[in-house]
C-alpha cells in the first residue's frame, strides 16, 4: 500500500475565488505541480549517476512537462464511475489527477515492487485499475495501440446501458489520448471509424506538441493540424486550441466532454503543447532541434500561465508559495516511499501469463465475474445421443446456446451480421438475438481485436471472427498485447476474448490468403490458449470452454471441416465443456505414435488404416496448452515418434513437440522423432499444386511405414548416431 502523503493529512483551505468556478483550480494546481516535480527529481537524479545507488535510478524516464497541464484539465472532467481513459507514456499527469499515488507513480519507472506491473515494463507504461471511479486502460508501448480498446470501451457502455439495462453507466465516456504523431497509426483511424459510424461516446484528446520523437507534425498530417483536416468528417465533433491557456484549454475541455456526455457522438479536442523536454531520457534532441527553438518552447510553458490565472484571482500569492511547499513535500515523500520499497521479486516473474487457479488476493479487472462463471458452469460428459450435425452448425448452435445463457456475451467481425459470415457460421444469430448482440463490423481487423480487448476489460465476454486467418495480420499487434496484458500489468488486468479464425484448405482449393493456417504464431504468442478442433463434437466442446475462461483464445475453424463429412459429429450437448490440454486418443497402438491435429487428424486416420502395424493416434485438441503428457505417455511405450501438421516445417509447432519428446524420452526412443508436414511454400492455388505440398493420406501411410521400419528421412541422422543404432539393435 502507498504511505499517505504528508498533504492528505491535511488539505489546504478552499479557493477564495475561482476563475472558472466549475473547475477546482487548487487542485489542478497541485497536480499539474506535482507532476512537474516528479520529472525535474527523475531527471535530476538520472542526470546526475555517478551520484545515486544504481538501484535508484529510472531506468527509462518519460517528461510530461508542457502536456502536465492540460491533461490535469481534462482529469478533472473524467468523473463518471464508468468513465475510461485510453492513454500513453506522456500521460501520468492524467494518472495523478485521477488517483495514482505519488509513491506508485514513481516506484514504478524506479522498477520497484507493487505499482503498474511489479517492475515487468516502463513506468511510464500505467494502468489504472479501480472499483468505482474513472479507469485508465492498460496502456502499451506501440503508439496507437490505445485507441481501439478505448472504442471498446465506449461500445461497452452502450451495452451495459441500452443492452444490460444498467442504468450506472449512462453519461459515461471514453477519452483516449494521443500525441499528434498518433494520429498517422491505424488504430487511430481504426478507432475513428468505429466511434463515428457508431455514434459512441469517444472523445479523441490529441496533445500537439509538434514532434514524433524528431518528425515533424506535417509528416503525420498534411500541413500538421489533424483538427483542420478532419473538419468535414461526418459524426465527429471538432475543437482546437491552446493547451498552456488555463482558462481557454479549460472552456474547449467542458466543451467537448458535454458533448461525448450528452450522448452526441464523439468528439476530438486538439490542444498544442510544448514538449519541454528531450522525447525520453536516451534521447538528447540534438541534431533536430535548435537551442532557440527549444527556448521559444519554453516561454510556453503552462505552470508560469497558470500561476499568473490563478494568483491573485484565485490564490493569494503565499496560497500559491504554500501550495509549492506542499508539493515539494508531497513528491519528497513519495519519493522516498517508492525508493524505500522492495525490489521485485524475480521468483514471481512466471505468474500471471494466464488466470491463476486459485486466484490469491484481488481478481484482475476485466472479463466476467468468476460467480457468473462458475454459474454457467459446464459438463464435460458428452449426450451420446445427439444428432449428427457438421462443424459449422456445431459452432453456431454453441455461439447460439452461450448468447442465450450469458447475456454479456457478444459475436461480432466482417459480414457477422445478416449475411451470417463468409462461411455461414453465423447464419440467423443476429436475426435471433438482435443487432447489438451480433453484429458487422468496419473492415479493420485492428479495430474487431482492439474494440474486443475495451470489451472485456468492461466486463463483456467478445467473440471475434477474423474472416480468414491470413487476415489476423493487421491485428497483430492488438492480439500480442491482449496475450500479454494480465502478465505485464501483474495481474491488475485481463481482456479474456475469443477469436474465431477459419483458415486452413479449403475442400480441393487453397491460396496464399484464404488457407493460411501458421496456428503455431499464436502458440509462440505469450498468454494465449490455441484451439484446433478436428470435429464437430470437439469444437462445441472446447468453444464453450474457451467463451468461460478467464484467459484469452484463438480458435481455429478448419475451411476443409467446415461443411464436410469429415468435421461432423454427433452433438455433445448444450452444457459440453473440454479441459484445455486433454489430447484425444483416437487409436490406440504400440509401435508408433501419430501427433496431428486440424484437418490433418482425419488424412492421419485414413493412413493408419493403410499400414501394418499398431499405432497410437493423438489429435492434440489444442496447442496452448498442449497435452505432453498424453504424447509422453505415449511415446514411452512405442519407442516411435511422427508428427504431422498442415502449418509449414520450419519452426512449425511440430518442432516444439519433437523437441520436448526428444528431450524428456530420449532414452526409450527406438528411431528420430520425424516430422511430416507442408514444405516452406505458402499454400498454392491450383489442386494439383495444393496437392503436391499438403501431406496425403498415402504420404503419411509411408512415413508411418518408413518409421516402422526404421528408414525414412530421419534415417540419415539415424545412421550417423551410434546411441540411435546401438538402440536400434
Ligand atoms: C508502433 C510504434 N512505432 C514506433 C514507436 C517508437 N516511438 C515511440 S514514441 C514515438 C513518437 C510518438 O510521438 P507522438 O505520438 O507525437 O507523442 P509525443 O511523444 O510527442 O508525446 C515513436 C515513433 C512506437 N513506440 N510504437
Amino acid at each position: 500500500m502507498p504511505a499517505t502523503p504528508p498533504s492528505a493529512r491535511k488539505q489546504p483551505a478552499p479557493p477564495r475565488e475561482a476563475a472558472d468556478p466549475a473547475f477546482d483550480w487548487r487542485r489542478i494546481a497541485y497536480n499539474t505541480l506535482v507532476s512537474r516535480a516528479m520529472d525535474d527529481a527523475e531527471e535530476t537524479t538520472n542526470r546526475n549517476r555517478t551520484s545515486v545507488p544504481k538501484d535508484h535510478l529510472v531506468l527509462y524516464q518519460f517528461s510530461a512537462r508542457g502536456h502536465d497541464m492540460a491533461q490535469c484539465i481534462l482529469a478533472s472532467r473524467l468523473d463518471h464511475p464508468h468513465d475510461a481513459a485510453g492513454a500513453y507514456y506522456r500521460s501520468r499527469p492524467l494518472l495523478l489527477a485521477l488517483g495514482l499515488s505519488i509513491e506508485d507513480g514513481f516506484a514504478s519507472p524506479l522498477g520497484r515492487s507493487g505499482g503498474f506491473s511489479d517492475g515487468r515494463d516502463i513506468g511510464v507504461v500505467c494502468n489504472l485499475p479501480r472499483e468505482k471511479g474513472p479507469i485508465v486502460l492498460p496502456m502499451s508501448g506501440d503508439v496507437g495501440s490505445q485507441f481501439t480498446p478505448a472504442a471498446g470501451w465506449a461500445q461497452a457502455i452502450t451495452y451495459h446501458r441500452d443492452v444490460l439495462r444498467d442504468r450506472t453507466w449512462r453519461g459515461a465516456i471514453a477519452a483516449v489520448l494521443g500525441g499528434e504523431a498518433a494520429v498517422a497509426t491505424n488504430g487511430f483511424w481504426s478507432c475513428l471509424t468505429i466511434a463515428t459510424t457508431l455514434k459512441l461516446p469517444v472523445l479523441f484528446y490529441v496533445e500537439d506538441n509538434g514532434l514524433g520523437i524528431s518528425v515533424r507534425g506535417g509528416m503525420q498530417t498534411p500541413g500538421g493540424n489533424i483538427a483542420a483536416n478532419l473538419a468535414s468528417f461526418a459524426n465527429l465533433f471538432i475543437r482546437d486550441g491552446d493547451g498552456t491557456n488555463p482558462g481557454a484549454a479549460a472552456a474547449l475541455v467542458d466543451e467537448v466532454v458535454a458533448h461525448v456526455r450528452g450522448g452526441n457522438g464523439p468528439a476530438l479536442l486538439r490542444l498544442t503543447v510544448p514538449r519541454l523536454a528531450s522525447h525520453s531520457g536516451p534521447d538528447n534532441q540534438k541534431g533536430y532541434r535548435s537551442d532557440a527553438e527549444i527556448a521559444q518552447d519554453w516561454e510556453r510553458d503552462p505552470v508560469p500561465k497558470l500561476r499568473s490565472y490563478l494568483v491573485p484571482a484565485v490564490l493569494s500569492e503565499s496560497e500559491w508559495a504554500t501550495l509549492e511547499r506542499q508539493v515539494e513535500r508531497d513528491v519528497q515523500f513519495g519519493l522516498s516511499a517508492a525508493r524505500a520499497r522492495k525490489a521485485p521479486d524475480p521468483a514471481g516473474i512466471r505468474r500471471h501469463v494466464y488466470a491463476e487457479s486459485a486466484e490469491a488476493g484481488r481478481p484482475a479487472y476485466g472479463g466476467m465475474p468468476a460467480a457468473e462463471r462458475t454459474r454457467l458452469g459446464g459438463d464435460s460428459t458428452p449426450r451420446e445421443s445427439g444428432d449428427q450435425l457438421r462443424f459449422a452448425e456445431a459452432v453456431r448452435r454453441t455461439l447460439d446456446h452461450e448468447l442465450a445463457v450469458n447475456p454479456r456475451l457478444l459475436v461480432f467481425g466482417e459480414d457477422v451480421g445478416l449475411k451470417g459470415g463468409v462461411h455461414l457460421v453465423t447464419e440467423g444469430l443476429q436475426r435471433k438475438h438482435g443487432v447489438a448482440r451480433v453484429f458487422d463490423t468496419s473492415l479493420s481487423e485492428e479495430g474487431i481485436i482492439g474494440r474486443a480487448v475495451g470489451m472485456a476489460i468492461a466486463g463483456l465476454v467478445p467473440v471475434a471472427e477474423i474472416q480468414f486467418r491470413k487476415y489476423a495480420d493487421p491485428a497483430a499487434e492488438q492480439l500480442n498485447n491482449c496475450g500479454t496484458l494480465r502478465w505485464r500489468t501483474a495481474n491488475r488486468f485481463c481482456a479474456p476474448i475469443v477469436v474465431r479464425m477459419p483458415g486452413g484448405f479449403g475442400k480441393d482449393v487453397g491460396d496464399p490468403w484464404h488457407s493460411l493456417s501458421a496456428e503455431v504464431q499464436w502458440a509462440h504468442a505469450i498468454g494465449w490458449q490455441v484451439v484446433v478442433p478436428s470435429n464437430a463434437a470437439d469444437a462445441v466442446g472446447l468453444l464453450r470452454t474457451a467463451m468461460r475462461s478467464p484467459n484469452p483464445t484463438i480458435f481455429f475453424e478448419h475451411r476443409s471441416l467446415l461443411m464436410t463429412s469429415d468435421g461432423s459429429s454427433r452433438y455433445p450437448g448444450d452444457d459440453y465443456v473440454i479441459p484445455l490440454g486433454s489430447a484425444r486418443i483416437i487409436r490406440e497402438g504400440t509401435d508408433l505414435t501419430l501427433v496431428t491435429w486440424g484437418a490433418m487428424v482425419h488424412r492421419c486416420l485414413e493412413a493408419v488404416g493403410a499400414v501394418e502395424g499398431s499405432v497410437e493416434l493423438i489429435d492434440l485438441r489444442t496447442i496452448a496448452p498442449w497435452d505432453r503428457d498424453a504424447v509422453l505417455a505415449s511415446v514411452r511405450k512405442t519407442g516411435r515418434c511422427l508428427i504431422v501438421h498442415e502449418d509449414t516445417m520450419t519452426a512449425g509447432f511440430g518442432a516444439e513437440v519433437a523437441a520436448v519428446v526428444a528431450r524428456e524420452v530420449f532414452w526409450q526412443l527406438d528411431a528420430p522423432v520425424d516430422r511430416l508436414c507442408v514444405e516452406d511454400v505458402p499454400m498454392p492455388y491450383h489442386p494439383d499444386l495444393l496437392a503436391a505440398v499438403l501431406p496425403s493420406s498415402e504420404a503419411i501411410a509411408a512415413r508411418i511405414r518408413d518409421g516402422l521400419n526404421g528408414v525414412g528421412a530421419s534415417n540419415s541422422c539415424h545412421e550417423a548416431d551410434p546411441m540411435l543404432r546401438l538402440r536400434c539393435q
